[in-house]
């Protein structure tokens, strides 16, 4: 559970970032030198580019910003700087070579490591419960979950493996939608410690009643969307999902193709049958929202999410996750790349809410309906490039995280945010309705 206790912060502080480096050498390690400079996808970065962006935000949270030391190489912060130069761009910057960005991110750990070794974890608001440590261990993992989905991305044979979860021991017969009681409930975080700026601050919502999946929505129900015609028809649309949909010609979540009357799919470099039982995966806002309304529902507002999530009727507060406020284990979610996929549907028992909804942690990011914005308090902290500058843009949330997510990132006050055309990423979702039934022209439950 979170804990004050400095000491302690150290240690998971010291062990969030071995385990982050571990990560990233895995990604950057497991393909040649010339894979780590190639541009596997213009929506991408360079695997060479993350590699020594992320020493270089370690460079400039941890050495410059918490220990005051000058710059290493102040000559490179432009070229690693996600403002200066779009993704797409990044091939062709004079980056530092596979084996200087590996070196140069070395050192920087070396050198942080010792910083966090002196460092008091409280006094200033950067190193209090030993946040900066924590914001760069998160910052890490979220630029190795990048780097997995360039790997996604990349042609050929995979170079990434991992069990599979386990399968289902029995088909999961629970109900299919679960009622949250309205009222009340405190949505964002005061007291996490690692919490980002965009968590913050604790606050309470209203929240009318509704009725939310209780499972992420299945390929094979996806499949009857699209098998429905779900993509010839505007009616299901949002005039820009339907702009997207003709634009691209799109009939299937990315990576899907039809062939010989079946669904494949290529995944991790390998092509299979799309897995029926499994959460969707690769389907952009438009779509989670185009399906929504086929099926007669809506996605859930993003307090909904949180409120499902976190509320426990029994004690009437908020939890850190679904299961309570102990950390997730192998047991309760599918999160650190340990697995290379989503699990089945009705996976993860003791990970399920006190209402009995599973899977909100892990497996797959899941879509809201709400736009990303502030939080009534929100203070931008400890820079505004994190959350702020991106309020009110063109993006909606996501929550929840997924296979692809360490646990240092994922928690249930953590918020993501994407374009809605983005399909790339680890997203799923699962929809919601009113407790009204909202009239669908399938008709609602
Ligand atoms: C929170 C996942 C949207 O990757 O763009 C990484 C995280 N911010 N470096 C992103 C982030 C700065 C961010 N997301
Ligand atoms: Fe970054």
């Amino acid at each position: 559970g979170p804990t004050a206790d400095p000491e302690d912060l150290r240690e998971r502080a010291h062990a969030a970032l071995l385990a982050a480096r571990d990560r990233t050498n895995l990604l950057t390690t497991c393909v040649e030198d010339t894979e780590l400079t190639a541009q596997h996808s213009p929506l991408m970065s360079p695997l060479v580019w993350d590699l020594a962006h992320i020493g270089n935000q370690e460079e400039q949270w941890l050495l410059r910003a918490v220990a005051g030391r000058d710059a290493m190489r102040p000559e490179i912060d432009p070229l690693y700087d996600a403002f200066e130069h779009p993704r797409a761009e990044r091939p062709a910057l004079p980056l530092l070579a596979p084996a200087e960005a590996r070196h140069y991110a070395a050192e920087v750990r070396g050198r942080a490591l010792d910083v966090l070794e002196r460092t008091p974890l409280r006094g200033t608001p950067l190193t209090d419960a030993g946040f900066a440590f924590g914001m760069i261990a998160q910052h890490e993992q979220q630029h190795d979950e990048t780097m997995l989905i360039t790997h996604q991305l990349r042609a050929g044979p995979t170079a990434l493996t991992a069990p599979d979860p386990a399968p289902l021991e029995a088909p999961f017969a629970g109900p299919a939608e679960v009622l949250v009681p309205g009222g009340p409930f405190t949505m964002g975080t005061s007291t996490e410690p690692w919490a980002l700026d965009n968590e913050r601050p604790a606050h309470h919502r209203l929240v009318p009643p509704f009725f939310i999946d209780t499972t992420p929505v299945t390929n094979a129900a996806y499949l009857r969307f699209v098998e429905d015609g779900g993509y010839d028809q505007e009616r299901w649309w949002a005039p820009e999902g339907w702009a997207m949909v003709r634009q691209n010609r799109l009939t299937a979540p990315l990576f899907w193709r039809r062939e010989g009357g079946q669904w494949l799919r290529r995944h991790f470099g390998r092509v299979e049958q799309v897995p029926p039982d499994e959460p969707v995966l690769h389907v952009s806002w438009y779509e989670a929202d185009a399906f929504a309304r086929w099926a007669g529902r809506r996605l859930p507002s993003e307090e909904e999410w949180e409120k499902a999530a976190r509320y426990d009727p029994s004690s009437d507060r908020s939890m850190r996750y679904p299961w309570g406020d102990a950390d997730p284990t192998p047991e309760r979610a599918n999160l650190g790349q340990r697995h290379l996929r989503p699990a089945p549907a009705g996976s993860y028992p003791a990970g399920e809410s006190p209402l009995g909804v599973r899977q909100l942690i892990g497996d797959v990011w899941e879509w809201t309906s709400s736009g990303f914005l502030p939080y009534p308090g929100f203070a931008a902290f400890p820079y505004r490039e994190y959350s702020d500058v991106f309020f009110g843009g063109d993006y909606k949330v996501l929550r929840g995280g997924a296979f692809s997510v360490d646990a240092v990132a994922c928690r249930g006050t953590f918020r993501n945010w994407d374009h809605p055309v983005r399909r790339q990423i680890f997203a799923g979702f699962r929809t919601a309705r009113d407790v009204a039934p909202c009239a669908g022209p399938e008709g609602a439950a």
